[in-house]
């Protein structure tokens, strides 16, 4: 049996030597209490990384938008949000359960790739103040755009509909649980990506790496509105430095290497887009996310993706079944070249073979 190779998610990363290293060395207090010393270096790290006042640091990135949700809105408000946005698509319906918030879709069809929204849309999206509806609160955008293939939003098109959503009293969110690699990909600052958006939550456990944990920014007063709903959540953690430890050591050692996931899911996907079962433009490739279409005989042959997710992993390559048609794969940390190379390998000759029969 092949040594199976995991692409199925970037939060699949495990603690680095290194990293294990800083998180045993960490000074610890209780950060209920205010008084654990790694918790608020990270917290404070971050805020500054993001040039907002204050930051947060919560056990996961659904607790981190549900918290943006809870700091933000009232029971009754509306969230306005893309159909495939994880805080709607992926977070068990927090915004509703637990949020009390209704969600509107705004339609991505006006622009130029699938997960970004026009100022446009965003605009024929909100209904007017009338007593039938409720109150437009929160748009919530998501940077890189997991299910839209990890795309990464163009600066106009953000700065255009977050100023947008500003003129209609809306607050807005970025889901920013990959806004590393969307600023690597750019080029740009973290800074430059949170200018105009008043909440963001970004992941220590996917790109770079780390167990546990993400971060959410803002200003000093919705931070702390968040810190509350935090503790009423149960997510008031205590030695939690042993945790923020690992992002510290991450900030400084994982931020940098984004690129090279970002270059091997291109080669993954180039190498795939040759191989018969699939059928996609590899050039859609932003980030560290394949989102791979089968070719419809590959689906009359060997079933839907589901099917396909298990004849993949058969051969020791592990990725995720998005939809009845799409795989996913995720380049990250743990995999360099030669696992990249080794599984585009397997699943070429998997092509092959289905390509021939
Ligand atoms: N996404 C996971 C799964 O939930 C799908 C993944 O493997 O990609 N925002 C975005 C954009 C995410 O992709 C995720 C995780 C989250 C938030 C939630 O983060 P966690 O898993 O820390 O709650």
């Amino acid at each position: 049996m092949n040594q199976p190779i995991d692409l199925r998610s970037d939060t699949v990363t495990r603690p680095t030597d290194a990293m294990r290293q800083a998180m045993r060395d960490a000074q610890v207090g209780d950060d209920v209490m205010r008084t654990d010393p790694t918790v608020i270096e990270l917290e404070e790290r971050v805020a500054a990384l993001f040039a907002k006042e204050a930051a947060l640091f919560v056990p996961s990135g659904t607790m981190a938008n549900l918290l943006a949700i809870l700091a933000q809105t009232t029971p009754g408000d509306e969230i306005l949000t893309h159909r495939e946005g994880h805080i709607y698509y992926y977070e068990a319906g927090g915004y509703a359960s637990v949020g009390g918030c209704s969600v509107k879709f705004v339609d991505d069809a006006d622009a130029p790739k699938r997960g970004v929204l026009s100022a446009d849309a965003l605009r024929s999206a909100i209904r007017p103040a009338d007593i039938h509806f409720p109150i437009p609160k929160l748009l919530t955008i998501e940077n890189t755009h997991n299910r839209a293939g990890g795309v990464v939003w163009p600066m106009d098109m953000l700065g255009e509909v977050c100023a947008a959503a500003k003129e209609h009293g809306m607050r807005v969110h970025t889901d920013g649980a990959r806004i590393w690699n969307a600023a690597c990909a750019l080029g740009v600052e973290l800074s430059t990506l949170a200018a105009d958006t008043d909440t963001i939550s970004a992941c220590l456990s996917k790109g770079l790496g780390c167990p546990v944990g993400s971060v959410l920014v803002g200003d000093r007063e919705t931070i702390e509105r968040a810190r509350h709903k935090r503790k009423m959540l149960g997510g008031g953690m205590r030695q939690a430095g042993i945790l923020a430890a690992a992002g510290l050591h991450a900030l400084d050692h994982h931020l940098d290497r984004l690129a090279d996931d970002h270059a091997r899911a291109r080669s993954l996907a180039n190498d795939l887009a040759e191989c018969s079962i699939f059928d996609f433009d590899p050039a859609d490739v932003e980030t560290n996310l394949v989102y791979a279409k089968l070719a419809e005989h590959a689906i009359d042959a060997g079933g839907d993706a589901f099917a396909w997710e298990r004849t993949l992993e058969s051969i020791g390559v592990l990725c995720y079944a998005e939809s009845p048609t799409t795989l996913r794969f995720v380049t990250h940390l743990d995999l360099d070249d030669g696992a990249i190379q080794e599984a585009a390998t397997r699943i070429s000759s998997l092509g092959q073979r289905a390509g021939s029969g």
